[in-house]
Formats: C-alpha cells, structure tokens, sequence
C-alpha cells in the first residue's frame, strides 16, 4: 500500500468534510446529550461520520471504518486497513465557542499506526504524519526538540481532573505537577491537544480517560515528531475501549510518568 498517496485521499476527504463544519449557515446546533447533561452530540457530528464512511467504503471497500458516531471499537478485523475516525473532537467547543474543534482520521493496518491527520476546521491547519517519513503541520515538517526541565514545561491539563472521580493520591500527584510546571493550558480538544505536543506548542498532555478515536491520529503523529504517547497508569493499555494518555516530549513525558506512577 501506497500510503503517502493514502494519506492525500485522506485529506481530500477530510477537506471536503470540514466545508460542512466551517460554513455558519450549516453550523447545526441541533444538540443531543449522551452520557451526561454535559457529554454533547450535534446532527453535524453524525453527518461528518457518515460523509468520511461514504466515502472511504466507496473508495476501498475492503477497508473497515470505526469512528465515535459510527461503527464502534471493536472486532477490528487484522487483514484489513481501519480507518478510526473523530468526526468533531471538540463537539463542546463546536456549539459554544466555534473554535478548536477537529476532524481527526488514523490508519491502521495490523495493529499499526501509518497514517495520521488530525485538522482544525477554523485555524485551518491540517497535521499529517506517515509512519516512517515524519510529521507535518500544513506542509511544513515538525522536528523533535531539545530536552527541556519539567519546571520550564507547559502542559495540557484539564482542571476537572482535579475534583474528578480520581482517588486523593493521583489528585495530588497531579496539583503537584501543576505547581511545578511553568503554565497549563487546556483547549477541549484530546487531538488538537495531542497536534500541538507534536508541534511543540506543548511540551505534554495528559487525560485520565481517552477512546482510541481521541488519539489514533496523534500517537503517530507523536511518535514521527520524536515524542512519547503511552497510558498514563503503569498497567493501562492504548487501544482498549477507555484509557489513560500522556503525550510528551521524552523527557517530560518520563517525569510526570514516574510521578503519576510513585516511581
Ligand atoms: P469529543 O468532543 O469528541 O467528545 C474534551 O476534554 C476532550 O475529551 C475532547 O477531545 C472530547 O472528545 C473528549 N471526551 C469528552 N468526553 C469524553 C468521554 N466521556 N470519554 C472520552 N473522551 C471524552
Ligand atoms: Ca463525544
Ligand atoms: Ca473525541
Ligand atoms: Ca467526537
């Protein structure tokens, strides 16, 4: 499989998607809930879904596509090229704020990430990667950086996570690393989040509970601009229905992984 020439598909597809998400006039505010009063679902979010499957099932019919608003996570057939796909992530930021939010598509082939892109609809940058020939932010190439202190760092981090359902010794493990860094940033977004790690606009981002579609994209995209993504619990493992993520450059990745893992 050509897959630089996958990855162009792709953002074909993914650009046609998006004139639905960047248009006002087709902005739908047409608002469900899931979970819970806050966990919000737009039509936009299904129609996004349906487009990318349409198209890719038509394109390549052999290939499997899962996706938040479609096919779920599981019996991944191993033969075949999945597609996973976030048709918004950011649903709460499309309603309230109409910024920050992506459309995000990783490829897999045999339990191997080769194809990355993860595009922020408003900002209009696209972050592609192909596994083995780097990570890109609208053309341009993404290099690793330096090393830097962990008291220098910048990091995504959501204040929820501060009074969530976390037991009181992660809670202060995670103040911790809040006062010891130099600022945290949060934009709602698990792939723009992870897309800025890779572009070194952060220097990590941590969640407690990710699904794959939240960072199949990015963990190549990462891994190709020289940083670390794996669960933040010892013990959690990626690609399961709900996991833990740290994304960082190495060697902060590897301080707040041993602080959050009472090394
Ligand atoms: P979504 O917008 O696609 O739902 C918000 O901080 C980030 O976390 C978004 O990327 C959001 O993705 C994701 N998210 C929100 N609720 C979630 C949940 N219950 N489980 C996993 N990820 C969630
Ligand atoms: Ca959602
Ligand atoms: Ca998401
Ligand atoms: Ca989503």
């Amino acid at each position: 499989m050509d897959w630089t020439a996958l990855k162009d598909q792709a953002i074909a597809f993914i650009s046609e998607a998006a004139h639905r998400l960047y248009d006002p006039a087709l902005r739908n505010l047409d608002i469900d809930t899931k979970e819970d009063a806050d966990d919000l679902v737009t039509a936009n979010d299904f129609a996004v879904q349906h487009f990318l499957s349409d198209k890719i099932k038509q394109a390549y019919p052999s290939h499997f596509v899962i996706g938040e608003e479609g096919e779920q996570y599981k019996n991944i057939p191993d033969h075949t090229i999945t597609w996973i796909i976030d048709p918004i992530d950011g649903t709460t930021n499309y309603v309230h704020q109409y910024m920050n939010f992506a459309i995000s598509i990783g490829i897999y082939y045999k339990g191997e990430g080769k194809v990355g892109i993860i595009y922020d609809v408003m900002a209009d940058e696209m972050f592609t990667a192909v596994k083995g020939e780097g990570a890109y932010l609208n053309g341009k190439k993404l290099y690793p950086r330096k090393s830097i202190d962990f008291s220098r760092a910048i990091i995504g981090f959501n204040a929820r996570w501060l009074v969530g359902s976390a037991g009181p010794k992660t809670k202060e493990v995670f103040a911790g690393m809040v006062r010891d860094v130099r600022a945290t940033r949060s934009y709602g977004s698990a792939s723009l989040e992870l897309a800025y790690v890779a572009a070194g606009r952060l220097d990590a981002y941590v969640s407690m509970r990710l699904a794959p579609w939240d960072y199949a994209a990015a963990a190549i995209m990462i891994s190709e601009a020289g940083g670390e993504c794996t669960p933040l619990f010892d013990g959690d493992e990626l690609f399961t229905e709900s996991c833990s993520v740290l994304a960082g450059e190495k060697h902060v990745h590897e301080e707040m992984f041993a602080r959050c893992n009472g090394q």
